[in-house]
């Protein structure tokens, strides 16, 4: 996508606002601009929705300190908001990931409280939610998404009342424990309460939600039981009706299964075996380099099988791809280095000239790749410590349509509550993790394909089209007066 023009349209009547825009600023060595697309999941899911009415994303474009003009996609409008360098490192790198994100992630990190961080937030949020006002046709619907914008809600209200707002979480809603260690607690409340509709991955992010909001803001909440998708609880704020619910966010389970199958992603992956060495197995563990997935538990579990000879490496290889990630907060690069001790540490005991024990790849690898390897492994390994729904965990699963193949899923991930079917593991226990894993390895076919078969019919059937459509018709229904 590289149209520019400032023929933006000032009447969209659906807006998306998030973090990023779907697109990537980029700058070049010599110093001109283009723009990248990067397609996300989110983009896949409201697809269709963008396009069949007049559209916005409000997003950040990627790069620091550019102001740069709306971008016109036919019905799409995309529109940039500038964030500064300083910006970046208090609202982003700050607030958003060394404060809100280690917190809602059971303080698996110890979460860090800054006031200057929460006042980059603040004005961050302010200004996503003008740019939003300016741009919303009368009476539009506004799909807010995700943790660095949770004040949005309540700021685009005062300025435009006549919205349908709604907001979705991505990330784990955290117990009301560690929810109260935040200083502005009372103020992310009452940012939320600002939309419509508030949509969690799980019932229990709602439920701690539901109480914060009763005993921070003060509100009623009518009903305390919160089910999935289309049986909200609410909160009633002054003359208004606050939905809350559990959406559990999918793939594009049909397109991912489709490539899957085709031709040159079979040949590419027989390939990929091979160039492993042939193993009989190939265990896999695909990840955002991030302290909360768990990657240092599957290697210590791996190594320990190696160690007790319950696997060998002339057997199981295991290749672990870890996309770069937020590699300015101090936490990350200390955990980078200590996945990258323990690969080598594995495969300078384990492995054998020019056959490692675990391949490991610190990069970002291209969808057509990354499906290729998902259907070359057998066993996919998913051990997060908390996770709010874990996509690769249901993307791998799109990929056996053959029915081979074996998920270890940690109960700790969102995606636990539907794939059931899965090896699930508590992450926290070595041994546990050890005799999953080895179970996957070893198990019976029919035991396998029986279960992969669930694993299956849960994912193709609930995908991220039935989610969107699923949170907007919730949305839709919002009564208020
Ligand atoms: P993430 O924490 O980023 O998302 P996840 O849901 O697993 O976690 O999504 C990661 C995505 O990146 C997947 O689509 C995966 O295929 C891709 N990816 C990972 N490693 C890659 C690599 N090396 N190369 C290329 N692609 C790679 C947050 C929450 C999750 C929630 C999602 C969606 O933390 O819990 O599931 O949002 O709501």
């Amino acid at each position: 996508m590289t149209d520019t023009t400032s023929t933006a349209t000032t009447e969209a009547e659906f807006v998306v606002v998030a973090n990023r825009l779907p697109v990537d600023l980029e700058r070049l060595p010599d110093g001109t601009q283009r723009w990248k697309s990067s397609p996300g999941g989110l983009v896949t899911a409201l697809d269709p929705l963008l396009r069949s009415r007049r559209a916005a994303w409000v997003g950040w474009p990627g790069v620091p300190d550019v102001e740069v003009e709306p971008i016109v996609d036919d019905d799409l409008t995309l529109h940039p908001v500038t964030l500064s360098q300083a910006e970046i490192t208090d609202y982003y790198e700050g607030f958003s990931n060394a404060t809100l994100w280690p917190l809602f992630h059971d303080v698996v990190a110890p979460p860090a409280f800054h006031r200057h961080w929460w006042n980059a937030y603040l004005a961050v949020n302010e200004r996503f939610a003008a740019a939003t006002a300016k741009i919303a046709r009368d009476g539009a619907t506004v799909w807010v998404q995700d943790y660095q914008l949770q004040l949005v809600p309540r700021m685009l209200r005062e300025l435009r009342p006549d919205l349908r707002i709604g907001f979705f979480l991505h990330i784990p809603f955290p117990p009301v424990e560690l929810f109260m260690q935040l200083p502005w607690r009372t103020e992310l409340v009452r940012g939320l309460l600002g939309a419509d509709l508030v949509g969690f991955q799980l019932p229990g992010g709602a439920q701690n939600f539901l109480f914060l909001a009763r005993r921070l803001a003060g509100m009623s909440a009518t009903k305390s039981a919160v089910g999935m998708g289309t049986r909200p609880g609410q909160v009633v704020v002054g003359d208004r009706t606050v939905r809350v619910g559990a959406f559990p966010i999918s793939i594009d389970s049909t397109a991912l299964d489709k490539l899957s199958r085709s031709r040159p992603i079979r040949r590419r992956a027989a390939e990929i075996r091979e160039e492993l060495g042939n193993p009989a197995t190939v265990v896999l563990g695909v990840d955002r380099l991030d302290y909360t997935k768990g990657i240092d538990l599957r290697l210590r579990a791996l190594g320990e099988l190696y160690a007790e000879r319950r696997i060998s490496a002339d057997d199981v290889v295991m290749v672990q791809l870890a996309t770069p990630s937020r590699d300015r907060v101090e936490h990350y690069q200390r955990m980078r280095n200590d996945i990258e001790q323990a690969v080598s540490g594995i495969n300078g005991e384990f492995g054998r000239m020019g056959r490692p024990a675990v391949h490991y790849l610190h990069q970002s690898i291209p969808h057509d790749e990354l499906t290729a390897i998902f259907v070359a492994a057998d066993v996919m390994l998913v051990t997060p410590v908390r996770d709010g729904m874990n996509l690769v965990a249901k993307e791998y699963v799109a990929c056996r349509h053959d029915l081979t193949g074996t998920l270890v899923l940690s109960e700790f991930a969102g995606a636990a509550a539907e794939l059931t079917s899965a090896f699930l593991v508590n992450p926290h226990d070595l041994d546990g993790i050890k005799n999953a894993v080895e179970a996957a390895i070893t198990v019976e076919p029919d035991e396998g394909r029986r279960r992969m078969r669930a694993l299956h019919r849960q994912v193709m059937t609930h995908d991220v089209q039935r989610w969107a459509k699923g949170f907007l018709a919730a949305l839709g229904t919002v009564d208020n007066p």
